[in-house]
């Protein structure tokens, strides 16, 4: 029984459960933006991952073992920040978490919902996950009192990023519906749902089509305290490669009819079960990369 950290611990089935409010929480976190990482590289907590980004808590049970899910393509630097900024804080938080990047092989057009299907069906093959959290590769959470834990219904972790800054607020919104960048679902409540559609193909609208998923399967997304779900956008050029997609609003219409036919059950009405090749996996230093 090796857990985190390499250390052998024969007790584990003794240990209490961690403390509902974890201890060593700062608050809100600075965060250099000129240097993203300076802020973590000197944190133990990169040694003490495992192989494949994952951790558990050596000294209580963790009360979540949480799915990180990013889907992902072409921001290796964004992605190096961002695990390294999540594995400081997620073990100050006291979870058992794994970071899954999900990544579609070229030359297909980037479909967001359609990777984050496939990361909670793979992230539940892979490991008894009380909680997933689809997350977006840019965004640092400002705030470590932002526990990556799920609710009794779905959960926005986002209040507002530096992405929708406005002229009175540093941390927006782009409008009240938005329920992106990083959320926080149960098993039971992403396939009440039927997670995400799948046919969403380039930028835009698999987002909205998942908000309007989970209130018609009568659930209702929570958000943390205002000053709490605060996040820091890793600034980026206009991404080139994935471009909006005209169609969107069109699918958009028509999700309804779409819910229970296509999502993480199926591909496409009923016909197949959603199908995906792996092409590769490796077990990196902070993530498991599946392609
Ligand atoms: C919306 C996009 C979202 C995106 C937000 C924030 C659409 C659907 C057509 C109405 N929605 O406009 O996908 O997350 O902007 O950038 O394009």
């Amino acid at each position: 029984d090796l857990v985190a950290g390499g250390k052998t611990n024969r007790n584990r089935a003794n240990l209490k459960p961690c403390p509902e409010t974890p201890p060593g929480l700062i608050g809100k976190i600075t965060i250099n933006a000129r240097n993203f990482t300076e802020s973590v590289t000197n944190d133990d907590s990169l040694r003490r991952v495992v192989y494949g980004g994952r951790y558990s808590p050596d000294d209580c049970v963790a009360r979540e073992r949480t799915a990180i899910i990013i889907p992902y393509r072409d921001r290796e630097d964004h992605l190096d920040i961002l695990t390294r900024h999540l594995h400081n804080i997620l073990q100050r938080q006291q979870l058992e978490y794994r970071i899954f990047v999900i990544e579609m092989a070229l030359p297909t057009q980037f479909n967001r919902g359609l990777l984050a299907n496939i990361g909670f069906l793979f992230a539940k093959e892979t490991g008894d996950f009380s909680c997933f959290i689809i997350h977006d590769v840019d965004a640092l959470m400002m705030n470590d009192k932002n526990l990556y834990r799920c609710g009794s219904q779905p959960r926005h972790l986002v209040t507002g990023s530096t992405k929708f800054r406005t002229w009175n607020d540093e941390y927006g919104l782009p409008y009240g519906s938005y329920m992106s960048g990083v959320i926080a679902l149960t098993d039971s409540q992403f396939t009440q749902a039927n997670g995400f559609s799948n046919v969403y193909f380039g930028w835009g609208g698999e987002d909205d089509d998942f908000t309007n998923r989970v209130q018609r399967a009568n659930m209702k997304f929570e958000r943390p305290e205002k000053d709490i779900g605060i996040y820091l956008a890793i600034p980026h050029e206009t991404d080139s490669t994935n471009p909006k997609n005209p169609a969107r609003f069109g699918i958009l219409d028509a999700s309804a009819a779409r819910q229970t036919i296509e999502g993480v059950n199926s591909f496409y009405n009923n016909r197949q079960k959603i199908k995906y090749k792996r092409y590769a996996i490796e077990y990196r230093r902070y993530y498991t990369w599946i392609l």
